[in-house]
């Protein structure tokens, strides 16, 4: 079958970071379009896809006939409005997290794609394909050590970009967690609570962090989430499973250790392109080999809907510092 031709939609670092992933490391996709506003970006990214043609939108990437599936990683702010195109027209699509800014909107795309008939939206939960994640929730699954208690989540990036905002926290970094948790546990997430730990002095002006949000499943189990994104020191997501016989954890570094002048250290990742190398690329392959038989690979648009929902509840608590409970439409057949 002919390699897919691939239309990556915002170009900035996650953009570009898939693009080389596609053209260096997947096989059965080329990036043969993007669709980016900013020149500077657009000429940065074609450098990796020498040959790709640049789009002003979507819908003249689609109405060329030159394409077969999409990418997108523009801000959430813009997804709806890139996938209803691409619903419209019918072609499988990887839309990173968050899949949409909010429940109107994720309903919204939900309901297109239901009416649409045919299952083509992937979201981008790259957390599903990391090793330790997936073997995390077989423990869980197999309860050899009994059953579920807590998890203890640390979620820790050394600093954020200037356009990351208060609320980005929740929408844009706990949401991981919010999907994962209900991954791992299989149960849904039922309320969200924000605690505002110690101000970091070291965090940027506008942010009032580090927070702890307590995530509780409709199975009865609580997920503490540290949410901490100016701990200078490097990239770190940690979980803990607490068992009735034991406890599991996943995501120490496993970079190199140096014994040097009477002391050890241990090599620890400083951004997510890392630290979750394999796991995009094990998402991003399991998404072109199923976009190929018109399939996804991976997270649906129910799943992305189910963590704006609980992302909407954690905006809520964010501000008010009550439990927010969250609710859910009705699963509609086609999803399950
Ligand atoms: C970013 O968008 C990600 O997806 C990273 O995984 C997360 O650690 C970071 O906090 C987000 O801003």
């Amino acid at each position: 079958m002919a390699d897919l031709r691939v239309c990556v939609i915002g170009t900035g670092a996650m953009g570009t970071d898939h693009i080389i992933r596609i053209n260096s490391r997947m096989s059965g996709a080329d990036v043969t379009a993007i669709v980016e506003p900013d020149s500077a970006r657009a000429a940065e990214a074609l450098k990796h896809a020498p040959g790709a043609k640049q789009f002003a939108n979507i819908s003249d990437a689609i109405a060329s006939g030159q394409i077969d599936a999409a990418l997108i990683a523009t801000p959430g702010a813009f997804h709806e409005e890139v996938l209803m195109p691409i619903i419209a027209a019918g072609i499988p699509v990887l839309c990173e997290k968050p899949m949409t800014p909010d429940v109107a909107s994720a309903v919204r795309v939900v309901e297109a794609e239901v009416k649409s008939g045919k299952k083509i939206i992937q979201v981008g939960f790259m957390r599903r394909f990391d090793e330790g994640y997936i073997q995390l929730q077989s423990e869980i699954a197999g309860a050899k050590l009994g059953e579920l208690l807590a998890l203890h989540c640390a979620h820790r990036n050394p600093s954020v970009p200037d356009w990351y905002g208060n609320e980005m926290l929740i929408a844009d970094s706990v949401s991981h967690e919010i999907d994962i948790v209900r991954f791992l546990t299989g149960s849904p997430i039922i309320s969200a609570e924000v605690k505002q730990l110690k101000r970091n002095k070291l965090a940027p002006e506008r942010l009032n962090e580090p927070i702890l949000v307590l995530l509780e499943t409709e199975s009865g189990v609580i997920a503490t989430v540290e949410m901490n994104v100016s701990v200078q020191f490097g990239y770190q997501v940690i979980t803990e499973a607490v068992f009735q016989k034991g406890v599991c954890e996943i995501g120490r570094s496993n970079g190199m250790t140096t014994w040097e002048a009477g002391r050890s250290s241990t090599a620890e990742h400083v951004s997510y392109l890392t630290r979750f190398a394999r796991a995009y690329d094990d998402e991003i392959q399991a998404w072109i080999n199923a976009a190929k038989i018109g399939q996804i690979g991976g997270p649906s648009a129910w799943d992305g809907y189910m963590s704006v929902a609980v992302v909407e509840a954690g905006l809520k608590s964010l501000k008010s510092g009550a439990k927010v409970s969250a609710t859910y439409i009705a699963k509609p057949a086609f999803y399950n």
